[in-house]
C-alpha cells in the first residue's frame, strides 16, 4: 500500500519512515529544501513541494487507495492541506497530532468540515507500550523483593482456600515457579482438599499435589504465602503472612510483609503472569496450561469480571500451554450427579422478571450450587440466578448475573452479611449462613418457603432506587 506523509519535523519523519517502511511504500512531502535533500541522501523517499496546493498531490500520484498522514503540530492550521488533499481525491486521511495541543478538542475542530479524517495523537500511538514497560519494571522491583526475602527459607507454605479451584492451584504452581523452588521446598497446601470433579481432573492430569494442612502443620513452616485468598478467610488461624497475592477485594485485619492485591483483575493467575513476565522466569508447559485454564475458568472465558490484562495474560500463555489437555479438563464439568440437580432446579425453580431462583434442598456437596447457578445463567431470558441449598446445616446461596446490572456482591452482603459470611464481585457472589439464623431473620417456617423468599429479596433489591437514596430494607419479624 502507498502512503504519503506531509511532515516537516525530522524526528517524526524518521520515525514514521522506520515504522511504516516494511509494510508500506512511503513518501514524504516536504517544503524545506535542505531538509528534503538531507533526507533524500539518507535514503528516505522525498517529494519537495507545497502541501497546500492540490497539484502537489496530483503530481505525487495520489489515488483513492493512497493513505495520507498529515502532521499537525498545533502551530499552523492544517485546513489548507486537508482541502488540497480532498480536492486531489484523497479519501484515507489521518491527522497526526503532536505536542500539547494534540487533544480531542483539536480533533473536533476539523470534524465538521472533514468528517472522514481520523485524528491520531502521538502520545496515544506510543503511550501504551511505554506505560506497559514502565509498570512492568515496577512489578519487577516488587517481585525481586519478595524473591530475595523468601530465598533463605528451608520450606515455604503456599496456602490456598478450602476446596481449591483452578485459579488457586495454578497460582500455587506459578508462585513456586517464581520462587524457583520444587514441590519439596515449596508446599502447596489447603485446610480442605479438592472435591469438585473438574478440579480433581485437573489435579490428576497435571499431577498437582495439594497437601491437607492442620493448624499444627502450618506452624512448622518458616514462611507462609497465600494465593487467591487473604488471611481473614482463615478466621484468625493465620493472621500474619509473608506474601499475599489475590484478586478478591482487599481485606483488613492482617499483616503481610508483601502484598499484591488487585481486585479489578479477573484471576490471581493474571497477576502472577505479570510477575512471571517481569522477572523473565521460564514457564513450563504444565504451569502455563494450569494458568490458562485458571484464567478461562475464573472469568468464565471472559464472560465475567474481565479486564484487558486478563486477555493479555491469556494470549501470552496460550502458545505455551497444552490446549488439548485443557479441553479434557473442561469436559469433566458435566457429571451425572450435577445433571440431576439441574433437573431438580428446572422442576422446582422459577423464572420471574428474568431472575431464576431455586432451592435445591439438602446436598452432599457445595459445588452443585454454583454449578446450577452458572448453568441457568446460560438460559435464554435469564439475567440473574439465585440458587440455594443446605450443606452441613448451613444455607449456601450462589448469586450470578450477566454483569451489567446491579452488584451481586452487594446483594449478598446486604441481606446475609449480618447473619453469616457474604461477599463477592459484581457478577458473582456467595453467602453462607446457618439455617437457624436464616429462619430467624426472615421468619421462615419450612424449607418450601426458601425459594419464594429469595425471589422476594432479589425483587426488592432490583427494584429499589440506587444506593444513597434508598431506605433501609424492611424485614418481616
Ligand atoms: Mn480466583
Amino acid at each position: 500500500m502507498r502512503c504519503l506523509a506531509v511532515c516537516q519535523d525530522e524526528l517524526v519523519i524518521r520515525m514514521l519512515d522506520e515504522i511504516l517502511l516494511p509494510g508500506f511504500e512511503v513518501e514524504f512531502i516536504i517544503e524545506n529544501k535542505p531538509l528534503a535533500r538531507r533526507l533524500h541522501d539518507a535514503g528516505v523517499g522525498v517529494i519537495t513541494g507545497d502541501p497546500r496546493r492540490t497539484d502537489t498531490f496530483l503530481k505525487a500520484d495520489l489515488g483513492p487507495s493512497t493513505c495520507v498522514i498529515i502532521e499537525d503540530n498545533g502551530r499552523r492550521s492544517p485546513r489548507k492541506i486537508l482541502e488540497a488533499v480532498r480536492d486531489a481525491g484523497g479519501t484515507l486521511v489521518y491527522l497526526l497530532g503532536i505536542g500539547p495541543s494534540a487533544t480531542t478538542k483539536r480533533s473536533e475542530e476539523f470534524h465538521d468540515e472533514f468528517p472522514d479524517v481520523a485524528y491520531l495523537t502521538m502520545s496515544e500511538l506510543f503511550g501504551n507500550p511505554l506505560v506497559t514497560e514502565v509498570s512492568r519494571s515496577m512489578t519487577r522491583a516488587r517481585v525481586q523483593q519478595y524473591q530475595r526475602y523468601l530465598s533463605d527459607a528451608d520450606r515455604i507454605l503456599i496456602m490456598l482456600h478450602n476446596d481449591p479451584d483452578p485459579d488457586a492451584m495454578a497460582s500455587g504452581l506459578a508462585l513456586r515457579n517464581i520462587l524457583r523452588r520444587t514441590k519439596n521446598t515449596a508446599i502447596i497446601g489447603a485446610l480442605q482438599g479438592v472435591t469438585r470433579p473438574e478440579n480433581l481432573r485437573m489435579v490428576n492430569l497435571l499431577d498437582i499435589h495439594v497437601e491437607t494442612m492442620t493448624p499444627e502443620t502450618i506452624r512448622e513452616f518458616d514462611r507462609v504465602c497465600m494465593v487467591d485468598v487473604q488471611p481473614h478467610y482463615f478466621g484468625g488461624l493465620i493472621d500474619r503472612v509473608d506474601l499475599v497475592i489475590d484478586h478478591h477485594p482487599e481485606q483488613t485485619g492482617y499483616t503481610a510483609v508483601f502484598k499484591d492485591v488487585r481486585a479489578d483483575y479477573g484471576s490471581t493467575c493474571t497477576i502472577l503472569t505479570e510477575h512471571l513476565r517481569a522477572v523473565d522466569v521460564n514457564i513450563s508447559e504444565r504451569t502455563a496450561t494450569a494458568m490458562l485454564y485458571a484464567i478461562k475458568s475464573d472469568t468464565l472465558f471472559f464472560n465475567r469480571q474481565t479486564n484487558r490484562v486478563d486477555i493479555e495474560a491469556f494470549s501470552y500463555l496460550y502458545p505455551l500451554a497444552d490446549a488439548a489437555l485443557i479441553r479434557k479438563m473442561e469436559g469433566a464439568e458435566i457429571t451425572g450427579e450435577r445433571l440431576e440437580y439441574v433437573l431438580k432446579a428446572h422442576q422446582n425453580g422459577g423464572l420471574i422478571d428474568q431472575v431464576f431462583c431455586t432451592f435445591l434442598g439438602t446436598l452432599p456437596r457445595e459445588d452443585f450450587i454454583p454449578y446450577v447457578a452458572d448453568f441457568f445463567l446460560q438460559l435464554e431470558h435469564v439475567k440473574w440466578t439465585i440458587v440455594a441449598g443446605i450443606v452441613n446445616e448451613s444455607l449456601v446461596v450462589s448469586v450470578r448475573n450477566l454483569g451489567y446490572s446491579k452488584n451481586a456482591g452487594e446483594f449478598a452482603r446486604r441481606f446475609f452479611g449480618d447473619i453469616g459470611s457474604a461477599g463477592g464481585h459484581r457478577a458473582m457472589a456467595k453467602a453462607v449462613v446457618s439455617m437457624r439464623a436464616f429462619r430467624d431473620k426472615f421468619a421462615i417456617d419450612g424449607t418450601p418457603e426458601i425459594g419464594p423468599k429469595l425471589h422476594e429479596l432479589i425483587a426488592q433489591f432490583l427494584h429499589e432506587a440506587p444506593a444513597g437514596e434508598r431506605k433501609r430494607e424492611t424485614v418481616r419479624s
